[in-house]
């Protein structure tokens, strides 16, 4: 019952919400009278639908972040050298994969590896005037988490 015909226009179209979960593919039989012959007069014929999965959970990183909280709260001494690791940010998507990690902020003290999100690097050797970063983690969707510093 996932799908109706209109009897007159011959038109398929979806009856209830659908899920993967339901069916990943619907086999139908079509049958097509013509009423007007004195003698009945059918075609019969098979119609298959395939539902394809949409990518509609967007990507999570791990706790404490939460969508409600998207924060994460760094502490971290001055003057690191270049290349050090401050931490290490790894979101999770339970129907995809992570596409890129994107680091916004003002100016280039930090630097995050796009691929794995992991290793939010010291780019400059002082950190002076800090403001909260976001990263993101994206597949066709996105989502963003924020740095606050102490
Ligand atoms: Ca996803």
């Amino acid at each position: 019952d996932l799908f109706s015909v209109d009897p007159k226009s011959g038109w398929v179209s979806v009856a209830k919400p659908l899920s993967r979960d339901i069916a990943v593919s619907v086999k139908l039989s079509i049958v097509v009278t013509d009423n007007t012959a004195p003698m009945l007069q059918q075609g019969m014929g098979t119609l298959i639908i395939s539902i394809i999965d949409v990518n509609d959970i967007p990507p999570e990183f791990e706790p404490p972040w939460t969508r409600d909280e998207p924060n994460y709260l760094l502490e971290i001494e001055e003057e690191q050298p270049i290349g050090s690791l401050l931490g290490k940010f790894t979101a999770l998507d339970k129907d995809s994969s992570i596409a890129l990690y994107v680091l916004e902020q003002d100016g280039d003290m930090f630097s995050v590896n796009n691929i794995t999100g992991k290793g939010l690097v010291a780019s400059r050797p002082a950190f002076d005037n800090l403001n909260p970063l976001n990263l993101g983690a994206f597949d066709s969707g996105e989502f963003w988490i924020n740095f606050d510093y102490s």
